[in-house]
């Protein structure tokens, strides 16, 4: 609604003669002043003098271009074009046109080498095939819409975007950048060019947002140099601040972005914030204040430190929610799962992207995984390691899909754990990423449940129906992939095969790849969704198990929570600027 009209009112009216240059030739650069004013001008001829008026104008221009040498028509239709072009971008990238110029850094490993082993070479391309299975059948039955039910072969809307569309295309972009699937990607990106629209009337959940849309995006841009994604991250960050208008400045978990009104989920306890959700911005805030020259996206997620630091944590744990009005802890449930999971894996990442230059992320990360270690992982008499969740002083002994992802995350901070137990921390990762294999291994279909037990004389095992069910999700591969680059081991490139494997003979329809609601039945119950972090999270760690380790390499990069690889800011790449080494609080 923004933009100006283009100049073509009369279009309509106007009998075009039907030349073979048609009538594009005639219409912004042969319209008369005066006839932009007729349409509105009190003085206009009424009714049929005006067309005729009209188609005499017409045709004495079409006289004149029919005297015109063809090169002289060309030239006019590509000034045409050109300004109808011109007025196009004029109108559609109204708030990019304040962002700061920026040299673009070709990036680091963005594409490598196939790899040397031509087994390792056959799976990697088995893996880009699957891929182009979920986004061809995404883009037949459900293209633009958030997801694909590949079943009844339709979109799927989830309401944690709102109206926000096209939750798949962003999803995917750098799983296809780095696939090379150039097509796919230049598709996809003209796209979000003419389509991804944050001007709608949508409550959204400013966790999922900012992981998926602006991570996407930021990862988009950060691979292609594409100027478009850096302003749609940006226009969408922007969007997202009113939910840090709260008196503590935690953030709401829903957010209407057109009104900016903001409110917590209504079964969380005591009105409060999740953990795991307003943990889980920093990442991508720091980088929208990189790329924008804006800090105050550095600035809110930097206050959510500030607050969680001034608050006493029970045994030194962070209870899953705070109440975002009053600045306390709501109910004492802790979980390195669901509502708490990469609030820790940030607070890690913050201290990697910064070049290890963020002293507090760092001390928050070791102190955490410290107190997690004491009170909630215990080890089962069969000798599997676990992550218990802990319930004001009780333990469920319980752990789900989600806290899978913790092997990786141990794995990662090995390096920098204080007092020489990095072995121990790499160990940890190992410990996990079996039990979490075992979790697959014990099911009829080998992948695994949402949540399994370690109590009533199970281990590892799904025991209530409704915690049964898998649907596309990645953190055991997503474990694998870490514990495969830091170690090598052979077993976690053979394991993640028989997650291939199984995912090809369970979850791929005709229609893309669908969840399955029982992985102990030997029939699959399909649910029908295939999850947009199926294309960014699973495929893309899977990808990168079985190639070489100079594609988006560890010292280059960092991934955000949906897989999106976001880089380091290196210190003598002349990153820490003062105005970044304020953002973190360094000066
Ligand atoms: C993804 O959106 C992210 O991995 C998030 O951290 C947890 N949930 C899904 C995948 O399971």
């Amino acid at each position: 609604g923004q933009s100006p009209a283009l100049p073509l009112p009369l279009r309509v009216i106007r009998p075009f003669p039907k030349s073979p240059q048609g009538a594009a030739h005639l219409r912004p650069r042969a319209l008369p002043v005066r006839s932009q004013h007729h349409r509105t001008s009190a003085a206009a001829p009424p009714g049929l003098a005006r067309i005729r008026a009209d188609h005499e104008r017409a045709l004495r221009e079409a006289k004149e271009t029919l005297q015109k040498l063809p090169e002289e028509i060309r030239g006019d239709i590509r000034r045409d074009k050109e300004k109808v072009a011109q007025d196009a971008r004029g109108r559609k990238e109204p708030a990019a046109s304040g962002l700061p110029q920026r040299p673009f850094r070709p990036p680091v490993g963005a594409a490598g080498q196939e790899p040397a082993d031509p087994a390792v070479r056959q799976r990697r391309a088995k893996i880009k095939e699957m891929m182009k299975h979920a986004w061809d059948n995404y883009k037949r039955y459900a293209w633009g819409l958030n997801e694909l039910k590949p079943i009844s072969k339709q979109g799927h809307s989830s309401n944690l975007f709102g109206n926000i569309q096209g939750a798949t295309i962003v999803d995917a972009l750098d799983t296809l950048y780095i696939m090379e699937m150039k097509e796919e990607f230049k598709e996809a990106k003209d796209w979000v060019e003419k389509n991804l629209d944050f001007n709608v009337n949508a409550e959204i959940s400013v966790f999922e947002v900012n992981i998926r849309f602006v991570g996407g995006l930021l990862s988009a841009y950060y691979l292609s140099g594409e100027e478009i994604f850096r302003k749609k991250a940006v226009e969408l960050g922007e969007k997202l601040l009113p939910a840090f208008n709260t008196p503590t400045g935690i953030p709401w978990a829903l957010l209407n972005i057109k009104s900016g009104i903001g409110r917590n989920w209504p079964w969380a306890s005591g009105g409060s914030s999740i953990l795991a959700e307003f943990g889980t911005l920093h990442l991508e805030f720091v980088h929208l204040s990189h790329l924008s020259g804006n800090p105050v996206f550095a600035e809110k997620v930097m206050n959510i430190r500030k607050v969680l630091n001034r608050l006493d944590k029970p045994e030194g744990l962070y209870p899953n929610y705070l109440n975002p009005s009053s600045g306390q802890w709501g109910q004492h449930h802790v979980s390195i799962g669901g509502l708490g999971d990469s609030f820790y894996e940030y607070l890690l990442k913050a201290w990697l992207m910064s070049d290890k230059t963020d002293e507090e992320g760092k001390k928050m990360y070791y102190d955490a995984v410290q107190a997690i270690e004491t009170h909630l992982i215990r080890k089962s008499s069969g000798g599997l390691t676990y992550i218990a969740e802990w319930k004001g002083g009780l333990l469920e002994h319980k752990m789900g899909h989600l806290t899978c992802f913790a092997g990786g995350m141990f794995a990662l901070g090995a390096d920098g754990a204080p007092s020489d137990k990095t072995g121990h921390h790499i160990e940890l990762g190992a410990e996990i990423a079996r039990t979490c294999h075992e979790s697959y291994d014990r099911t009829s279909m080998k992948l695994g449940p949402e949540a399994f037990r370690f109590d009533g004389g199970v281990e590892a095992i799904a025991t209530r129906q409704n915690e049964k069910y898998y649907i596309l999700r990645p953190e055991v591969i997503e474990t694998y992939m870490y514990m495969w680059r830091l170690t090598h081991d052979p077993k976690y490139r053979q394991w993640a095969w028989e997650a291939v494997e199984a995912l090809e003979k369970h979850c791929r329809v005709d229609g893309g790849y669908s969840g399955i609601r029982d992985v102990y039945n030997n029939h699959e119950s399909h649910d029908d969704v295939q999850q947009s972090f199926f294309l960014s999270e699973t495929l893309k760690y899977l990808y990168l198990l079985f190639s070489d380790d100079d594609i988006l390499p560890f010292e280059h990069w960092v991934f955000n929570t949906e897989a999106h690889p976001l880089p380091i800011l290196h210190k003598e790449d002349g990153n820490t600027t003062l105005k970044l080494q304020y953002m973190l609080k360094l000066v």
